[in-house]
């Protein structure tokens, strides 16, 4: 057994019994009421889940277990030579609620690389699909059939105890995590004509498999880039599309692929992981439009433009958050680290500067600030990975961590089914009359 999964079967009984006492003591209590707007408006604010991995406040933004990004990459191993925060370690994290020391971020990333490969007919779906055929849905398709192994499935099969649901789930989301390099450097060379995908170095962290598999592996400025971008866009609580989606499949034992691929069809909605696309798409239009060192005013003008013809401003706003993504921050100061000088960079930075007034003039976003993806695509593009249809699956790489992290511990607290109830608007206009 991996050192991650002896240490997690240490932790479980303890966390059952935190539980247990919480809701012994808290059990009856009440949030408070549900407005029937809550039902329309898409539950925002409604309490509704539990997530153990990550809490977001709409002000201060994302803790891990706890830790804030700047945390993160101060407290967690890093790659020797490296200044960003390993992945491995941001996962053992998610799992444990510990920060792991260098030799057990080190297993991770050898028991990750010896579970890397993908099945051959997995290969073949990928290599039949059309370039045409977007990468977040090759994506969705590859990861379920990963279903085709899956340990969770087959112990279901072979009938399981509920108490041990958590093992086969753990096994399933290290092969599904392991497996996404090749899947993701096979659908990027596949579509954009890259050749051959190459094979996982065992002695390499994953960030730098990535890397290679994507064709950036001799840039050590992208392997830290995907090992601070991989640990950014991991898990932000438990409500947003992709990870709702995973832990809701997963309540009715889908086993983790056929979890996951679900979080990918939410992940690759415009208004949620896509969005990453379409900020680049957006920012090289305008650049296209009124060229890349445009003065503020055309910036502005260009800005009141795409919400004049009903869109949205792409990487600007949040369902939760009220102030500027701490995930914006992290990115901009890689920039200024790494490409300070880089023409799009610096567009980004003067939009940051423009839009926040922009939206709170236009007076409906209830947050102009940026979110993760208003920063994410210019520094893929500025190190060669121009694809922007291709960022989302990056996106969905990452997203991976948080939301196979969750199945294992719901699985290991014995989470139900979920089924909230739905109304019709006849039913509520019956049950509120005259209140
Ligand atoms: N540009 C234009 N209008 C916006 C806006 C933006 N960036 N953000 C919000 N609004 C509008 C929103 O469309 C709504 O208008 P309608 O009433 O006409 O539908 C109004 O402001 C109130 O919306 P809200 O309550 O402020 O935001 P929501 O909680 O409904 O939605 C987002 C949150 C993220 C979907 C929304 O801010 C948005 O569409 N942003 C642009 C797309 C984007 O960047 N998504 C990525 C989010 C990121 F966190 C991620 O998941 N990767």
């Amino acid at each position: 057994r991996s050192a991650l999964k002896e240490r997690l079967a240490q932790l479980i009984p303890k966390e059952i019994e935190n539980v247990k006492a919480a809701r012994i003591e808290h059990g009856k209590k009440s949030f408070g009421p549900v407005t029937v707007d809550q039902l329309y408006g898409g539950m925002r604010g409604l309490p509704a889940l539990i997530w153990e991995g990550s809490v977001l406040d709409a002000d201060e933004g994302i803790r891990f277990r706890g830790l804030t990004i700047p945390e993160c990459q101060e407290l967690l191993p890093k790659a020797p030579g490296g200044n960003e925060p390993l992945p491995e370690a941001l996962f053992w994290l998610l799992v444990t609620g510990e920060v792991p020391t260098q030799e057990q971020v080190t297993d991770l990333s050898k028991d990750w690389a010896a579970r890397a490969e993908i099945p051959s007919f997995v290969e073949e779906i990928l290599d039949r699909c059309p370039p045409t055929l977007h990468p977040m849905s090759q994506f969705s398709l590859a990861v379920t059939a990963l279903n085709h192994n899956s340990a969770f499935a087959a112990a279901y099969q072979k009938g399981i105890k509920k108490a041990d649901y958590w093992e086969p789930t753990f096994e399933d989301t290290m092969d599904l995590i392991a497996k996404l390099p090749n899947i993701a450097g096979r659908i990027y060379r596949n579509v954009y004509g890259k050749g051959k995908v190459p094979a996982i170095d065992v002695n390499k962290d994953y960030s730098a498999n990535l890397s290679t598999l994507l064709g950036f592996g001799d840039n050590e400025a992208f392997v830290e880039l995907m090992r601070l971008y991989i640990t950014i866009h991991s898990d932000h609580e438990g409500g947003n599309v992709s990870a709702h989606t995973g832990k809701l499949v997963g309540s009715a034992l889908s086993d983790p692929f056929l979890a996951f691929a679900a979080s990918l069809n939410g992940l690759a909605g415009p208004l949620h992981g896509l969005a990453n696309q379409e900020v680049l798409l957006w920012l090289t239009k305008m650049a296209d439009a009124i060229g890349v060192d445009a003065t503020d005013e055309q910036v502005k003008q260009y800005a009141w433009d795409t919400l004049k013809s009903g869109k949205v401003v792409p990487g600007y706003g949040h369902a939760v958050l009220r102030k500027t993504d701490p995930r914006y921050t992290a990115q901009r100061e890689f920039a200024l680290k790494h490409l300070p000088e880089d023409k799009m960079f610096k567009l980004v930075g003067q939009i940051y500067n423009i839009v926040p007034n922009i939206l709170l003039e236009a007076g409906k976003a209830k947050n102009p600030w940026p979110n993760v993806d208003a920063h994410s695509g210019v520094l893929l593009t500025h190190y060669g990975m121009k694809e922007m249809n291709f960022y989302t699956v990056l996106f969905g790489v990452s997203r991976a961590f948080g939301v196979g992290a969750a199945l294992i511990w719901d699985r290991a607290l014995g989470a139900p089914l979920e089924r909230p109830k739905s109304y019709s608007t006849e039913s509520i206009k019956k049950m509120f009359a005259g209140k």
